[in-house]
């Protein structure tokens, strides 16, 4: 396979990233990343303290470069996913920034600070002229993970998703082809870097086309509005809430409206953009956002075409090289596109994952021979768009973009003391999409734990956003005769 990143190979003057003060072009980002790479021989996989930082695509290039697999790690991880991801990927070093203070459940690591320029003396092989350490990536295994991403399931702690440098490399450059995306888009992000979204498509997606990322640290309407309009950028991707939001500043943001109104490409994905955000949005700009879709496990599977008409639901058709069908209930393959026959997504292509990390018997009920269950149902159009219409399991929520169990918030929520019984859902959410509620029969109902204090503890076991917006307050949950919870039967009063 050709090496995942020519342009950094190829060291050239252009820029290659800028997140806040810090900025690397395609010659700095190889001496940093290489000479970093030079520093990780003999470690089977190492974790990246993945902040929203210009150190954390340092890192993950470095890793990449020298063939070694990176588990990125969520900065505000809560103890126990942390314990979990921890023992479960067994990484031999933690890279991380000189300034990050990292917690006490990654202090039996070796910790290799991120430079931004090359740490250390130099080897010989970095030279202006040399070769990178990777010594040529060609002769990595392309099969071999490039990237370990966790992601939750329905119950239990998350899985680690093995993603090879074939599916990172197939699934960016399908991309290109339907985005026409070049080396010379500048590509303006804020998502969080230990997921797909923000640092499969968001960093390496840029690097591999030899382009620019400005990550602008955190989200915020003005930093969109800043590095694409006036700054120069010409793409932008996102997760529905934050175009949300945007949608909701065009009204009285004159330099947000130039700025969207003169981007290239808008690209939503991780969850339904709304049509009253698309509707919003193309009213004020004259732009219509493109929706993609996709999975940790998949990466990207179809996308509407730039220019396409936003419809609900839609993310439009396969994208080069993935195949894709609808299948039903007892598993017959639905031929037809009516727009009425309703299946499970399943899919096939040089994008998937290669398994679970440690899981086998998880890897092996994902797939129905070589397709993969996306577990998202969906009917096909008649010219062939795929419009997605729910998931079949209920107990996964996304908020925000972010995909969440409700079992290991129901877990975490039963370790409190306060807590006897507890059921978790999600809410419809204008701004999150869905929130996440809470169901809780305390222990004792007359000293019931307050919500934010529940909020605190989830936040602090697994990830702030795993934390319950809500809690709903009951005598006892609704159940069947076999015990288990009925999550239809809870009441709707009082839900907003
Ligand atoms: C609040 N905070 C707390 C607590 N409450 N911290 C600890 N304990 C608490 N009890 C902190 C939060 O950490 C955060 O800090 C700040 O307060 C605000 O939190 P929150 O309200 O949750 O954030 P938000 O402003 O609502 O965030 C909206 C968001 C975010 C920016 C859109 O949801 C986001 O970044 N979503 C992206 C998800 C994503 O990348 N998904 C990709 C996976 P601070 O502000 O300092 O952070 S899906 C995927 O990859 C597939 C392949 C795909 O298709 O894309
Ligand atoms: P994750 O496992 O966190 O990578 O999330 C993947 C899930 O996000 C998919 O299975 C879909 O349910 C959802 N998703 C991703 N993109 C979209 C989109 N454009 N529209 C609706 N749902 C999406």
């Amino acid at each position: 396979m050709s090496e995942l990143f020519p342009a950094v190979a190829a060291r050239s003057d252009r820029p290659a990233l800028r997140c806040g003060a810090d900025s690397l072009t395609y010659g700095e980002l190889a001496r940093a990343a290489g000479s970093l790479g030079a520093r990780l021989g003999g470690v089977e996989r190492v974790a990246v303290w993945a902040t929203p930082s210009a150190r954390t695509a340092v890192a993950v290039v470095a890793a990449l470069l020298a063939g070694v697999p990176a588990v990125p790690l969520n900065p505000r991880t809560g103890e126990r996913e942390l314990a979990h991801i921890l023992g479960d990927s067994a990484p031999g070093a933690v890279l991380a920034g000189p300034e990050d203070i990292l917690p006490a459940g990654l202090a039996k690591l070796p910790r290799i600070d991120v430079g931004l320029d090359a740490t250390g003396s130099l080897p010989a092989a970095l030279d202006a002229t040399g070769p990178l350490p990777a010594a040529g990536e060609e002769e990595i295994d392309s099969e071999s993970p490039a990237l370990v991403v966790y992601t939750s399931g329905t119950t239990g702690p998350p899985k680690g998703v093995l993603l090879s440098r074939r599916a990172v490399a197939a699934s960016l450059d399908a991309l290109a082809e339907a985005w026409a995306w070049t080396a010379d888009d500048v590509l303006v992000h804020a998502l969080p870097l230990f997921h797909v979204h923000g640092l499969v498509l968001g960093i390496l997606g840029p690097l591999r086309r030899g382009g620019e990322v400005r990550h602008l640290g955190a989200f915020s309407v003005e930093g969109v509005a800043r590095e694409l309009g006036a700054g120069g950028g010409t793409v932008l991707f996102g997760v529905p809430t934050m175009y949300h939001r945007l949608a909701d500043a065009l009204s009285d943001d004159e330099g947000l409206v130039r700025a969207l109104a003169g981007a290239r490409l808008l690209v939503s994905g991780s969850a339904a953009l709304p049509v009253h955000d698309h509707e919003r949005i193309a009213a004020a700009t004259g732009r219509t956002v493109v929706e993609r879709y996709g999975m940790t496990e998949t990466l990207m599977n179809t996308s509407v075409r730039p220019g396409g008409q936003p419809r609900p639901g839609t993310v439009g058709t396969p994208l080069p090289g993935v195949e894709l069908r609808l299948v039903d209930e007892d598993g017959s393959v639905l031929g037809a596109c009516d727009g009425e026959a309703v299946g499970e997504v399943q899919v096939r292509g040089p994008n998937l994952f290669s398994g679970y990390l440690n899981r086998p018997e998880a890897t092996a009920a994902a797939f129905d021979g070589d397709w993969f269950r996306t577990g998202d149902v969906a009917v096909r159009e008649a010219d062939g768009t795929v419009r997605l219409v729910g998931r079949r399991a209920t107990d996964l929520i996304k908020s925000g973009g972010y995909k969440i169990g409700a079992g290991e918030i129901e877990n975490a929520l039963l370790d409190h003391p306060g807590v006897r019984e507890a059921a978790v859902t999600g809410e419809p959410d204008p701004d999150l999409g869905e929130r996440i509620v809470a169901w809780v029969v305390p222990a004792d109902a007359s000293a019931p734990p307050v919500e934010t204090e529940l909020a605190d503890h989830v936040a602090g076991l697994l990830a702030p956003h795993k934390r319950p917006r809500a809690v709903r307050y009951l005598d006892a949950l609704p159940r069947n005769d076999m015990g288990k919870v009925l999550k239809k039967a809870l009441p709707t009063a009082g839900r907003t």
